[in-house]
């Protein structure tokens, strides 16, 4: 593959496409810089006194890792002050972030789990910075919490960075998505995979199995079939994977298929799910569609779902889409969620 850099794939997305527009592209290419700052950060471990707990917590009631809270800042201080943003969303941060008066206020909004699977950190497993860019309705300078309740749908670009063995950049802005490794010799993010296309069928599952006496029926005689194996109504066996880390596992399913769930369970039954709509799910599910996956709660496409909280969880179905498929028609055909 001819060797082309983010700057030059992006230029002529709009050249060819036009539906990139500036702001936009800048936008992307400032998040792809302040990944780049992240993986450095990530990849000193013990030798950059970066790991182990910040002793703080965030709106979820989780421990904030040091490298959470690095990243997060990392992802504020790059692009606050560029005008392709209003504001910005963290997991890390109870309300949003205002662009300073200071500094001109542009029509993005830029949402972001800036590390997830932070329980990775310490043990050396792959961990990701998650991304979803929405457009500022309106055009008074003021922002606020309600301009970010935009269903997925509406998200003008989304993407993820895995610092795993490679680091690479994955990426949409609606028309297909492309994988770009970071090469550490120039800095540069340069293209190695476009027109990412997730396989229709799998014979890889990825859940945390042991939620299974919490989970749903539904899941439940799904998992249960899976199991059963090519003996059992599937007629092949299975495979399972869960890396604890959705931007790993989401990675795996867009390079070789699978289907990656995390269903509600009756630990917290008034929660819909333990992953967040607004950073984690929308996104990944953006580029799944767009990758010919699919992408649902259980019963509706997760695209759909009209938010009413920055914060608000969601169950999660993803990948390939006749398995995804499989999944909804058992939650459908159990009636009305309880
Ligand atoms: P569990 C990481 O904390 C995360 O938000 C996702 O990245 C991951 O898929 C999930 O939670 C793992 O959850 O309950 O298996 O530790």
């Amino acid at each position: 593959m001819k060797r082309i850099s983010l700057t030059q794939y992006l230029v002529e997305q709009q050249r060819e496409h036009g539906h990139i527009p500036g702001q936009l592209r800048l936008l992307i290419e400032v998040v792809a810089r302040a990944c780049k700052r992240i993986a450095i950060a990530v990849n000193k471990g013990a030798l950059g006194e970066v790991l182990g707990s910040a002793g703080s917590e965030n709106v979820q009631g989780e421990v904030q890792k040091k490298l959470d809270i690095i990243s997060n800042e990392v992802l504020i201080e790059t692009n606050e002050w560029g005008g392709h943003l209003a504001a910005m969303a963290s997991e890390e941060m109870d309300s949003i972030h205002v662009v300073p008066n200071r500094y001109p206020q542009g029509e993005y909004l830029l949402l972001f789990d800036p590390l997830d699977g932070s329980s990775n950190i310490d043990v050396n497993v792959s961990i990701g910075t998650i991304f979803s860019v929405l457009r500022k309705v309106g055009h008074t300078r003021g922002v606020s919490e309600e301009d970010f309740h935009q269903p997925g749908k509406h998200q003008a670009a989304a993407g993820y960075c895995v610092y795993g063995p490679q680091t690479m950049l994955v990426l949409t802005v609606g028309d297909g998505v492309a994988m770009f490794t970071l090469d550490r010799e120039t800095g540069s993010w340069v293209l190695t995979q476009d027109g990412v296309q997730i396989p229709e069928d799998t014979k890889e599952f990825a859940i945390n199995m042991s939620n299974m006496r919490h989970w749903a029926p539904p899941v439940k005689q799904y998992i249960d079939e899976c199991l059963q194996g090519r003996d059992g109504p599937r007629g092949k066996d299975f495979n399972m994977r869960w890396v604890a880390s959705m931007v790993a596992d989401v990675h795996r399913i867009l390079t070789r298929g699978g289907i990656f769930m995390y269903p509600w369970d009756q630990r917290e039954p008034d929660k819909p799910g333990k992953l967040r709509l607004m950073y984690e799910a929308n996104p990944m599910a953006f580029i799944v569609e767009q990758a010919g996956g699919m992408a649902t709660n259980g019963r509706e496409r997760i695209l759909d779902i009209q938010p009413e909280k920055l914060h608000q969880r969601v169950s999660v179905v993803l990948g390939s889409k006749n398995e995804v498929k499989r999944v909804t028609d058992l939650h459908l055909a159990a009636g009305p969620a309880a």
